[in-house]
């Protein structure tokens, strides 16, 4: 009891002193950095990475292996017993930031506790958690945010905030019960849809509202009081929550005054940035929004070792051109692996990821959004340099005749630079346009870019 006082001393105190700092810093001020990243890591991370898309011998057949215990209708005590197995010997965290950093990546956000209620740290509000229910023992959180500082990327977290299938109490969202053929599956199926979604009579023990108290709130300060700087929460999945508790957790966010957070909490509860997710809106459609389209590499946000769909490296690329190009973030997703390490096929692209940003990364960060009409052959992005704005024209199709013709320029040409050659472009400029003539061989082969300097504004 007296510890519990002391800790709700000290969050208070914190808060207290916090929100006297909060004041000091200007959502600009907190949004700069996340504004000129473009391109940040989202990691989704837990004990379904054990059963790597499969339970009992039986492939889950949808999408989202985070999501198989429920998918699957496990129960508790059965999906509790998969923790006993989760041990992440191969775990680096200096490897996975390095990695990251190496793809030009500036943030990573880490699922600190998915659906499943299993928490990626130590906590005290229950004993679901990877130290004390797993033969790892030990937080995975904290080495994260030292290798985080050491390379210079923020860390954030991704906290589902609602559903908790394994604490008793909380919400769940239903989901059919696919992929497992279970003798009781029709009994199951009748008692969940009588039991707003729940599987397993251990999972309505007390009410959302006794959750809350009990496992959420006390999460929730403990990941914003005992990691340090956290750049991000990232809230996910509001079922079945109150404007009540949801402004308890918010107030919490004061305990880091630089914290951005997103538009996940609840509906009236806007946030920092807008969440388009597996989609990339169209141009114009986000003006003057912080967002950020977060996206699988494959199919799946947890590791699924059956789904090998994995975009290409030309298609993750020519989509963060397409998300700087509107003024957004890509938030691109991994899934590692129970043992700690990722797939190779992740491994592979990031590689080629980074390879692409060591020579075209200033057509990314701290860029905005095109100024110019819609384009057919790639994208454009922006920034202003003094009295001049340059343009950052990424080609996808480079043209076979050499010819590169730029819709909506009238402005004075002032130079141009081809990103990874030492060739040059010539200019000509025609009514509201601008001829590229440019070498016969593009430098790269999923998108190169010319840097296109004019001289004043450019308006669409
Ligand atoms: O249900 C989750 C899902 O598992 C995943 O975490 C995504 C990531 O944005 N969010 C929810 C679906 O919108």
């Amino acid at each position: 009891m007296k510890k519990l006082l002391l800790t709700s001393l000290l969050a208070w105190l914190l808060i207290a002193n916090a929100a006297m700092s909060q004041t000091t810093l200007t959502k600009d001020e907190r949004m700069q950095w996340w504004r000129e990243a473009r391109f940040g890591l989202f990691v989704h991370w837990g004990v379904y990475a054990q059963l790597a898309g499969a339970y009992n011998g039986e492939r889950l057949k949808a999408d989202g292996a985070e999501w198989i215990m429920n998918f699957m209708k496990i129960s508790m005590g059965n999906y509790q017993a998969v923790a006993k197995q989760f041990n992440p010997v191969n775990y680096n965290p200096d490897d996975w930031v390095r990695m990251a950093k190496y793809a030009g990546m500036k943030y990573i956000i880490i699922t600190a506790k998915h659906h499943d209620g299993f928490a990626m740290f130590k906590t005290s509000a229950s004993k679901w958690n990877i130290v004390d229910a797993t033969p790892y023992g030990k937080d995975v959180l904290k080495p994260l945010m030292a290798a985080c500082k050491k390379y210079g990327i923020k860390l954030g977290f991704y906290y589902s905030e609602a559903q908790d299938w394994n604490n008793g109490g909380s919400a769940v969202r239903m989901k059919a019960n696919v992929g497992w053929a279970n003798p009781d599956s029709a009994k199951i199926d009748e008692y969940t849809k009588a039991n707003t979604g729940h599987w397993d009579p251990a999972q309505t023990t007390s009410t959302f509202e006794e959750y809350m108290d009990r496992v959420a709130i006390p999460q929730v300060k403990e990941l914003l009081t005992n990691y340090g700087d956290v750049a991000v929460f990232w809230w996910d999945t509001p079922a079945g929550m109150t404007d009540e508790t949801a402004q308890k957790l918010h107030d919490l966010l004061k305990l880091q005054p630089q914290i951005i957070t997103n538009n996940r909490l609840k509906k009236n509860f806007p946030g920092d940035t807008q969440t388009p997710e597996q989609t990339i809106p169209d141009a114009g459609k986000m003006a003057g929004i912080d967002w950020e389209t977060c996206m699988t590499m494959n199919r799946t946000w947890g590791y699924n070792a059956y789904d090998h769909n994995f975009k290409s490296t030309e298609v993750l690329i020519h989509n963060l051109c397409d998300i700087a190009s509107k003024g957004g973030n890509y938030l691109l997703n991994i899934g590692p692996k129970g043992d700690g390490t990722w797939p190779q096929e992740s491994i592979d692209r990031l590689r080629e990821i980074g390879d692409w940003m060591k020579v075209n990364s200033e057509a990314i960060y701290a860029t905005k959004a095109s100024p110019l009409p819609k384009l057919d052959w790639g994208r454009c992005t922006q920034k202003v340099d003094g009295n001049n704005t340059i343009l950052y024209l990424a080609v996808f199709n480079w043209p076979k005749d050499g010819k590169l013709v730029v819709p909506g320029v009238s402005n004075k040409i002032v130079s141009t630079k081809i990103f990874g050659s030492a060739e040059k472009a010539t200019t000509k400029s025609g009514d509201n346009t601008v001829e590229l003539s440019l070498p016969a061989n593009a430098p790269n082969t999923y998108a190169s870019v010319v840097k296109l300097v004019v001289s004043g504004k450019v308006g669409m």
